[in-house]
Parts: structure tokens; C-alpha cells; sequence
């Protein structure tokens, strides 16, 4: 892997972008190898948790502009091409990733960047980070399921005038507006990030990736059909291992020890 880091430890899987020079920005190169490695992720029986993060002073500068194959005449070559891809299936992989997946925002996240951080299911930041929307500097619109992410997580009004002005919006700000779930100082942001992902690496994965399948599943679903899918995943859950295991330990007044079975 040239472009990010992986390691996998006792359940938890860090994945760091690794272009420090370039904010780490997305190349073409880059995305094949963090295809690669979700890719063995989603059938992976050892990784519990997912634990995004970027190197250097930047989490994410979105898709590295210089990376471009260009066409005769100056003009970039179909952009679709690059969002079908690219970051259409990155987008998808993470929200479908069985297991819990932790974004820690360690510095700017532009474009894609903050996009992508957006669509991981825990995302903390490191108070001196920010969150741009920068494509309409340079004439485009959020992509990665930013139009979609946006309105739902902050609405509208704060939706619309992120995209329009592009400005940066402070970590602080983006946890009061319930965009993140928390913002934390900066040389805290190793150590916290690190426990939540040992929080949830011992927790119950089929229940946690069942639990994130029915909350973005909310989203379209109307209140009869969530209660229909909730009683499907409780009943399939109330197979597992770790139900049993949870109840046993409760009656029992100890620690649970989950397996993720
Ligand atoms: O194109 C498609 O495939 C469609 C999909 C598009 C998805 C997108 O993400 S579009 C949006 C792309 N991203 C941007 O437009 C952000 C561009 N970067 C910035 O606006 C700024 O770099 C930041 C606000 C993120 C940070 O500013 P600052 O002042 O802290 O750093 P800097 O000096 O601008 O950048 C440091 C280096 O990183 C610099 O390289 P150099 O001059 O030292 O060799 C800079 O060019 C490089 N860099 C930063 N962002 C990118 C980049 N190089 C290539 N692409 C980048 N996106």
C-alpha cells in the first residue's frame, strides 16, 4: 500500500490516509487500495470496528485535483466516471461495512474529504479541524451523498448555505450543529478515538451492524415498515451469541464478553 496504512489489532481496523504532502487527497491510486482493503473488511471475521483517519495535518482534502487525466483541449475528462468509480462505491462500503466505522477528523477535511468523513457512522473531530465544502470553488456541487447527508444531518438553511459559501466550519461548531458527534482537543483526539474503537471492537457486531442498517434504513421507511424491520433483526439477533451472552452476564452481574457471533 503506497498511498495509506492499514493495521488490523484485536478487532480494531485503522486505516490511515497516507499523502501527508497533499492533505491526503484522493487518487485514483488511493482509492483502489482503500477498495481493496474494505473490500476484505466486509468478510472479515477478525475486524470489528473501523477506524477512519488521516496523516499528517489534514484528515482529507477530497479528490486530488492534479490527479486528472485531461483530454485533449484542457478539458477534464467525464467526472461521472470518477464519482461512479470512485466514490460512489467508497460511500456504499462504509455504510454497508458490518461493523461500526469511526471517523477521526485529525485536521482539514475538504470536498470528498468532509464528505466522506460525513457517511462514517461515529465522527469525531480534533478541535483545530474543519469541514469545507469546497466544490463550489471550483464549480461543483457536494458529491460523496453530501446534497443527501447534508439536509438530513443539519437541515436545509445550514445545508445549503455550507455548499453555496464553501467556508470552513469550525469542529466546535459542527458538533453543536449535530453534523459530528463530538469534538475533542487536539492531543486528545489519538486517545479518545483509540478507546471508542476498543469500546465498540468488544461490543455485539451483528447487533451494532444491524443497528446501522436500520437507522439509515429510517430514512426512507415509513413507521410501519421500521416496525416490521425491527422485529425481523430482534428476532435474528435473539439468536446470537452475544444475546446470550449479554442476559448471562446481566443476570449474572458481570462484564458482558461479546464474541460478535
Ligand atoms: O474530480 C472528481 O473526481 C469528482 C469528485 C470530486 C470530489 C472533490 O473532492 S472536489 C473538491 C476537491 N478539493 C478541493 O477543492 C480542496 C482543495 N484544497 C484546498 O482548498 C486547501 O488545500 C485546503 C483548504 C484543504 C487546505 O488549505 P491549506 O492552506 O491548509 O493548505 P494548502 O497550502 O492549500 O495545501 C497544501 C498542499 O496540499 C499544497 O501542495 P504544495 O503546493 O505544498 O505542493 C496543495 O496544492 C495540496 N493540496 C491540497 N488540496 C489538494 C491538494 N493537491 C491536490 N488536490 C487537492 N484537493
Amino acid at each position: 500500500m503506497n498511498t495509506i496504512q492499514f493495521r488490523l489489532e484485536s478487532g480494531v481496523a485503522r486505516l490511515t490516509l497516507n499523502r501527508p504532502d497533499k492533505l491526503n487527497s484522493f487518487t485514483s491510486q488511493m482509492h483502489a487500495e482503500i477498495r481493496e482493503v474494505l473490500a476484505e473488511l466486509a468478510n472479515s471475521r477478525e475486524a470489528r470496528v473501523l477506524l477512519l483517519t488521516g496523516a499528517g495535518r489534514a484528515f482529507c482534502a477530497g479528490q486530488d485535483l492534479a490527479d486528472r487525466a485531461v483530454a485533449p483541449g484542457g478539458a477534464p475528462v467525464d467526472l461521472g466516471d470518477s464519482i461512479e468509480k470512485n466514490y460512489r462505491p467508497l460511500v456504499l462500503a462504509l455504510r454497508n461495512l458490518p461493523m461500526p466505522v469511526i471517523a477521526a477528523v485529525n485536521g482539514v477535511a475538504a470536498g470528498a474529504g468532509a464528505n466522506i468523513a460525513l457517511a462514517c457512522d461515529v465522527v469525531i473531530a480534533a478541535r483545530s479541524a474543519n469541514f469545507i465544502q469546497a466544490f463550489s470553488k471550483i464549480g461543483l456541487i457536494p458529491d460523496s451523498g453530501g446534497t443527501w447527508l447534508l439536509p438530513r444531518l443539519v437541515g436545509n438553511a445550514r445545508a445549503l448555505g455550507l455548499a453555496l459559501f464553501g467556508d470552513k466550519l469550525s469542529a466546535a461548531q459542527a458538533e453543536s450543529w449535530g453534523l459530528i458527534w463530538r469534538c475533542v482537543d487536539d492531543d486528545q483526539l489519538e486517545s479518545v478515538a483509540g478507546e471508542m474503537a476498543r469500546q465498540l471492537a468488544a461490543g455485539p457486531t451483528r447487533g451494532f451492524a444491524r443497528t446501522k442498517q436500520a437507522i439509515y434504513g429510517s430514512w426512507s421507511a415509513a413507521l410501519e415498515q421500521q416496525l416490521d424491520l425491527e422485529r425481523d433483526f430482534q428476532r435474528e439477533l435473539g439468536n446470537s451469541d452475544d444475546y446470550r451472552e449479554g442476559v448471562a452476564a446481566f443476570l449474572e452481574k458481570r462484564a458482558p464478553r461479546f464474541t460478535g457471533r
